[in-house]
């Protein structure tokens, strides 16, 4: 039995834990490795989705382009797509969830350990499989919402089957992942953490892993029945033979929607964190943030069919989805007047954090305007699958949830890493990705009420695009140096960064009562909270005025005043990853039957073993 003496509690006192060889990576059940993992592997996938996105504007650089066939174009456009949704920003909001969420909870790890190195390798294995597409045969090519009858289509080749297998998988690592989280939320709290003493950005992982839980089944229900017409010869949107391409439009939009919500709210919950620290204030109107946030998860399963307002629903419902559609608006532009708020009257400090948090609340604001326009319906049917509705989510992707990644990872680094990513480069990496952004996706706008459609790898010339376009174009090439600048600033500073301490930004909640990185077991003693934001009231105090005084060190409240308790870690497994390599080698069967049927089997066992192994193995180290 692995028992450590509790420790008098000093941040910095405990050594940090050491990287570990493969083996140690490949067998954690450590939720800050696994959220390193998550990190890591999203990251590399980021540049994958970008290259792609370079190919397609490279392409529609000049009228007639000639760098892709129409073929490549629609591999090009679907991959980019998915991967940038499914491979970047869902799992960066797993890597910041498996690695916050305990430490800002109080927590030591998160319920499900083992599980939680399942959802991570399920994920790799899910998005290799993925990309390998591209390797044998192609990537997916229906688009990344994979509208049937398109997708159902039998052709040659099986693009869509890894599509539509590959989205499974990654579906089942959501799942596992949301259930890991909402019983972290509602089991792991420290003493005295309340549910409304709990971070925004804790609570907005707890509300997208309901989102996930009640949406992904839908869409996976789809998601089969698109294989079985693909591969066995059923009739589901099928409307020749009674089927209905329009159910799938329903299943894939019921996920849909609520899915981005799953991309913007951690994001929101990023931000919200960021802004308080450096406009030295707390969160302004701090529940109503909250509420708005459960609200838009409410809302948000309510507005899945403006995406198919030239589907022929009809005025009746088409009234309702407009009306859901512009309530949403509501509690989102909520979130942004507290944002304002909290800023308003603070005392700045401009750094690279800040920087991304104050561009995403400006590009939100312009995707979530565009995005009431696209609810009224007459207007959506000139918009719709026009460079407008392109214009609009990435302003609302790239803008909002990507500038709300990296200004949680400029802000959250030091203490994963120890290090402090470099200031100067990273206001030029910032200033870069604002300037690259607007220059790549305002025209698009333009371009879109001018006519040019969607999903077409060529226009004529003299047609009013020409100008724009390669706008467009040179703007993606300074969104990308933008983004190289931010790698350099990475690489550089695991080389030879400023070591930065267990409190560098003089923060307000618990993550940053522990040394950078946390020690294994992240916290001696299990902290005892008595406010939200916590450590904040453990450093200051308010004089009459409501000015923050700092409180001196030595008469800071002792945080954990809890019983000594011994200190249970998970122990370490390779049942969680083998399970996932028999997923792997399953589903590249599933796509070559008859002959995939060995590795069928194959995949299988090793997933069985890695099942069996997982259910049979001692819970924590030492435990016989
Ligand atoms: C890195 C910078 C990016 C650039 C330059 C870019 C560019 C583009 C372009 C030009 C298209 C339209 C292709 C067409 O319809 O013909 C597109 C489609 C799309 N992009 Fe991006 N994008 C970028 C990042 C992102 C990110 C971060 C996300 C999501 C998180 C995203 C999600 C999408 C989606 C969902 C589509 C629709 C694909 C489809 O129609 O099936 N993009 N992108
Ligand atoms: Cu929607």
């Amino acid at each position: 039995m692995a028992t450590l003496t509790p420790q008098a509690p000093s941040p910095a006192s405990t050594a940090a834990p050491g990287r570990g060889g493969i083996w140690e990576w490949i067998t954690t059940t450590d939720h800050k490795k696994i959220g390193i993992l998550y990190g890591f592997s999203s990251i590399l996938f980021f540049v994958v989705g970008g290259v792609e996105a370079l190919f397609i504007r490279l392409q529609l650089a000049v009228p007639n382009g000639e760098i892709l066939s129409a073929d490549a174009y629609n591999q090009m456009f679907t991959m980019h797509a998915t991967t940038m949704v499914f491979l970047v920003v869902m799992p960066i909001a797993s890597a910041f969830a498996n690695y916050f969420l305990p430490l800002q909870l109080g927590a030591r790890d998160v319920a499900f350990p083992r599980l939680n190195a399942f959802s991570y390798w399920l994920y790799l294995a899910g998005a290799l499989f993925l990309t390998v597409s591209f390797f044998v045969g192609g990537g997916a090519d229906g688009g990344w919402f994979g509208y049937a009858p398109l997708s159902t289509q039998v052709t040659e080749v099986v693009r869509m089957d890894y599509w539509s297998l590959g989205l499974q998988v990654l579906g089942v690592a959501s799942i596992a992942s949301s259930v890991n989280f909402i019983t972290t939320v509602l089991t792991m709290r420290a003493p005295g953490m309340t549910l409304m003493r709990m971070p925004v950005f804790s609570w907005m992982v707890f509300i997208i892993s309901f989102l996930l839980l009640f949406s992904l089944p839908m869409v996976t229900v789809g998601l089969i029945q698109v294989f079985l017409d693909r591969n066995i010869g059923t009739l589901f949107f099928d409307a020749a033979n009674g089927g209905d391409p329009v159910l799938w439009q329903h299943l894939f939009w019921l996920f849909g929607h609520p899915e981005v919500y799953v991309l913007i709210l951690p994001a929101m919950g990023i931000v919200s964190e960021v802004l308080p620290t450096f406009a030295r204030k707390p969160l302004f109107g701090r529940s109503f943030v909250i509420f708005s946030g459960i609200a838009i998860g409410f809302m948000g399963f309510g507005v899945w069919a403006h995406h198919m307002f030239t589907s022929g629903l009809g005025p009746v419902a088409e009234a309702a989805f407009a009306l859901t559609t512009m309530f949403i608006a509501v509690p989102t532009g909520v979130k942004i007047f507290n944002w304002l708020g909290t800023i308003w009257g603070g005392s700045l400090e401009l750094n690279t954090p800040m920087l991304f948090s104050l561009g995403f609340i400006f590009l939100f604001v312009i995707g979530g305007l565009s995005g009431v326009t696209h609810s009224i319906v007459p207007a959506d049917s000139q918009q719709h699958d026009s460079y407008y509705v392109v214009a609009h989510f990435h302003y609302v992707l790239f803008g909002g949830a990507i500038f709300g990644i990296f200004s949680g990872i400029y802000y959250w680094f030091p203490k994963v890493f120890g290090k402090l990513l470099n200031e100067r480069i990273g206001k030029v990496n910032f200033w870069l990705m604002f300037i690259g952004m607007n220059l790549t996706f305002a025209p698009m706008h333009v371009l879109g009420l001018n006519g040019m459609p969607r999903r077409t790898y060529r226009y004529a010339e003299g047609l009013g695009l020409d100008v724009w376009n390669l706008v467009a174009t040179i703007g993606s090439l300074v969104l990308a140096l933008g983004i190289a600048v931010f790698l350099y600033n990475g690489w550089r500073t695991f080389r030879k960064g400023e070591v930065a301490g267990p409190d560098p930004w003089d923060a307000r909640t618990l993550e940053w009562t522990t040394s950078s990185p946390p020690p294994e077991h992240n916290f001696d003693r299990i902290p005892v909270v008595h406010h939200e934001d916590d450590f904040w009231h453990q450093k200051y105090t308010t004089d009459e005025e409501g000015r923050a005084v700092a409180i001196p060190a030595d008469l800071r409240p002792v945080v954990a005043e809890g019983p000594d308790e011994d200190i249970h870690l998970p122990s370490p497994s390779y049942h969680p990853a083998l399970a996932g390599l028999g997923i792997f080698v399953m589903l590249l069967g599933l796509v070559y039957v008859p002959w995939g049927l060995i590795a069928v089997g194959v995949g299988g066992i090793g997933f069985l073993w890695g099942m069996f192994g997982w259910s049979l193995e001692p819970l924590v180290r030492g435990d016989h």
